[in-house]
């Protein structure tokens, strides 16, 4: 999940649309640039991060059932993993096939081009045999255009919480993206954040080294950069809130004053009253039965629910019907 090639008039305009809108609000897919890749990398290792750790648990203990599914088929197939990211969590599969000289082909789908020529490079390092089609594209395209659709049966991975990043209507297009970009016994493993005490799910967006902070604020960071804008850092302050109810931790930037800001390449300025808010990034917190839901309506049934030994997190098994 990386914004960094995006082209600079998508940034500039979904900037000007986001901070035109009451409330305010910008679009967290801007949050990865160079500095927020190492950012998310640092987050990734935070003590309060659990996400990260309980999903590398479940490919470390159970990638065997996972993989049981895919391989009963006896034939070559395709890894497609969309927001592949570093690979840290996929070499896991990736080694426990290499080594057994199963044939397929990995495709990994990310929208930031300087990952993905990491990844390649590391995988070329680690698996040299490997077949790597590396693809440049958003989530979305990448399941419209199916490169690797060719008759051979498709495991897609959309692992990291990822779709959790999306608000509950946007995550039911990105899964019917998933029906359509897929034919009858694909299958699909999907990592969800699952519903937990509310405290430690706040606590992982609020650490207490402030990485988590520092990422929110390099939206900011960005803008100033790219779009010669001359927002005060300091000023704002990182607030996330976590609703029990609807699961969702939201991460706000709160303006600690009344002031305004100009972003010359908008040739705009914007007001901020004291305490108003803009809104950075939703990460959604998922129950198993909210995500069984979310398999039929896109026209796939559950294979298996696999979940860490606390119950933190699920990697979830589908087969298109
Ligand atoms: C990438 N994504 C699943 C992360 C999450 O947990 O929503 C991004 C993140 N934002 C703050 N911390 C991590």
């Amino acid at each position: 999940m990386n914004a960094k090639n995006t082209d600079f008039g998508t940034f500039a305009q979904d900037v000007m649309l986001g901070l035109n809108s009451n409330p305010k609000t910008l679009p967290s897919k801007y949050f990865y640039d160079a500095k927020g890749d190492k950012l998310f990398q640092q987050i990734m290792a935070l003590p309060e991060y659990y996400l990260t750790r309980k999903e590398y648990e479940i490919l470390e203990g159970q990638h065997r059932q996972i993989l049981a599914e895919i391989l009963s088929l006896q034939k070559p197939f395709n890894l497609v993993e969309l927001g592949a990211g570093d690979g840290m969590k996929t070499k896991i599969l990736l080694r426990y096939l290499t080594d057994r000289k199963i044939e397929f082909t990995y495709y990994p789908v990310d929208f930031s081009g300087s990952v993905l020529v990491e990844l390649e490079e590391s995988l070329a390092e680690e698996f040299p045999t490997l077949e790597v089609h590396p693809i440049q594209d958003t989530y979305r395209d990448s399941l419209k255009k199916q490169v690797w659709e060719d008759g051979k049966p498709n495991l897609i991975l959309f692992m990291g919480a990822n779709l959790g990043n999306f608000g509950v209507e946007e995550a039911k297009n990105i899964i019917d993206h998933l029906r359509v970009g897929t034919k009858k016994g694909d299958l699909v493993l999907i990592g969800f954040d699952l519903k937990k005490d509310p405290q430690t799910i706040l606590n992982a967006y609020h650490d207490e080294q402030g990485v988590t902070r520092e990422f929110n604020l390099n939206l900011l960071d960005r803008i100033n950069r790219e779009l010669d804008a001359d927002f005060d850092r300091d000023s704002f302050v990182h607030w996330p809130i976590y609703n029990p109810v609807s699961g969702e931790c939201r991460s706000y930037l709160v303006s600690q004053k009344a002031q305004t800001v100009t972003i010359g390449a908008l040739n705009q300025t914007f007001y901020f009253e004291a305490f108003e808010s803009i809104f950075t990034e939703i990460s959604k917190k998922y129950s198993l039965s909210e995500i069984s839901h979310l398999a039929a309506l896109g026209g796939f049934e559950v294979m298996g629910n696999f979940v860490d030994s606390e119950g933190y997190f699920a990697d979830v098994l589908w087969v298109k019907k």
